[in-house]
């Protein structure tokens, strides 16, 4: 039997300060977001600038987020009433500066993230990744924006950021007008050392980027290696908009914003004997490490193991163990007190990717192994799974007659 990965009570603690996921479908209400500086709302819209010269906005959602197992977030902008064509346009920025929840940058080509020669270190947000949609061409440190409507990722690791583009990691020539008044959409998921980014209805990434949160990534017009981020707790950091305005200006609004990481879903959750969290789910006598992810290769039989708890009433619990044939998505998961599961379960009447492995409550849910296996219940899948193929694998336990709650959940890649 493998051994049980124990969560220490401190990271109980955090998980109980930090957001798994949250949604704004507008923003009437801005509860649980700091607006900084010039940044407003009108008509719930977020207005991270007005039109208006030299201008200069954030908006940070208050709660840091876990980031280094993995997320995806999906927000609308559109930048209108342009003046002088338009200007100088807006970051997504993912960041862990001493400043959290109120940090600014500067004006104008800096974007409300970077800074300008001469200033102070420390005024352009330190330790953080943004993603620009750059609506004005402009040269900073001998480096030169691609136009005036591109899109580029900066970074310099636990130092300042800059709007150098030499300090960017990837980058393109937005293949949709940025500044055309109109709403568009940008998407961006991080997981296991890619960064991709989708513009509006696209099935292909705009970018996709090899970039991890703790090695780094390669600053491309220097070829130069640039660290990752000192994260929160080693985990989590700050996430939200700035934005600026400089000679010419437009407006820069924020429609609506999703929020989902990996991490929540990912994490045991089932208490443990002395404290903290306890694991109960392993593929192939792994947990899966930190990143939660167990590789597997193609025609191999895989073994799933669920284990009941040691701690008492646990022992003798029910339990069910989910599959679904993508990575998480626990925006559409249900939601319990503990966690909200990876994915939509398999329930009868509702569209589902997912399929239940086993199920010791006999919900009737089809499963691949009878409802009283021995314990630990565990199976082998067959051999022959199409390959690549990813699951996301998530355990539910009935922690009191009719009480449930997610424990523990594992990424699977056959490869
Ligand atoms: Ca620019
Ligand atoms: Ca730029």
């Amino acid at each position: 039997m493998h051994g049980f990965r124990i969560l220490g009570t401190t990271l109980l603690l955090s998980l109980v300060l930090v957001a798994q996921s949250f949604s704004y479908s507008n923003f009437a209400s801005t509860t649980g977001l700091t607006l900084v500086n010039h940044a407003t709302t009108a008509a719930g819209v977020l207005v991270v600038t007005p039109a208006l010269i030299s201008q200069r906005g954030a908006v940070w959602y208050d709660l840091p987020v876990p980031v280094a197992s993995g997320f995806e977030t999906s927000f609308r902008f559109r930048c209108a009433q342009p003046s002088g064509g338009g200007a100088d346009g807006l970051a997504f920025v993912i960041q862990a500066d001493a400043r959290l929840n109120t940090a600014l940058g500067n004006h104008a080509s800096a974007l409300g993230y970077g800074a300008f020669v001469g200033v102070p270190t420390g005024t352009a947000i330190a330790n953080s990744l943004a993603i620009e949609l750059d609506t004005f061409q402009g040269n900073f440190g001998g480096f030169a924006d691609l136009n005036g409507n591109e899109i580029s990722v900066h970074t310099g690791g636990p130092g300042d950021n800059s709007q150098s583009e030499g300090y960017s990691i990837g980058r393109v020539a937005s293949p949709v007008n940025l500044s055309d008044g109109l709403v568009h959409t940008l998407r961006v998921r991080y997981f296991e050392g890619l960064l991709e980014i989708w513009i509006d209805a696209a099935a292909a990434p705009v970018l996709s980027i090899a970039y991890d949160f703790a090695i780094g990534g390669t600053q491309i017009l220097s070829a130069t290696p640039v660290a990752g981020l000192s994260l929160l707790n080693g985990t989590d950091a700050v996430v939200g908009f700035t934005a600026s305005t400089g000679g010419s200006w437009e407006t820069h609004e924020i429609l609506d914003w999703t929020w989902t990481s990996f991490e929540g879903c990912l994490a045991g959750s089932v208490p443990a004997i002395g404290g903290g969290l306890q694991d109960t789910l392993a593929v192939n006598l792994s947990e899966g490490g930190l990143g939660r992810t167990v590789v597997a290769g193609v025609n191999t039989p895989i073994t799933i193991e669920m284990i009941r708890p040691l701690a008492s009433p646990l022992a003798t619990s029910n339990l069910v163990l989910m599959a679904n044939f993508a990575l998480p998505a626990p925006a559409t998961g249900l939601p319990f007190s503990a966690g909200t599961l990876c994915f939509l379960p398999p329930l009868p009447g509702l569209p589902s990717n997912a399929l239940v492995l086993f199920d010791t409550l006999n919900l009737g849910l089809g499963t691949l192994v009878p409802g009283t296996p021995p314990a630990p219940f565990s199976l082998t899948f067959p051999a022959g799974l199409p390959s690549p193929v990813t699951l996301t694998l998530q355990g539910v336990i009935e922690v009191t007659p009719f009480t449930f709650e997610v424990t523990n959940g594992v990424i699977l890649r056959v490869v």
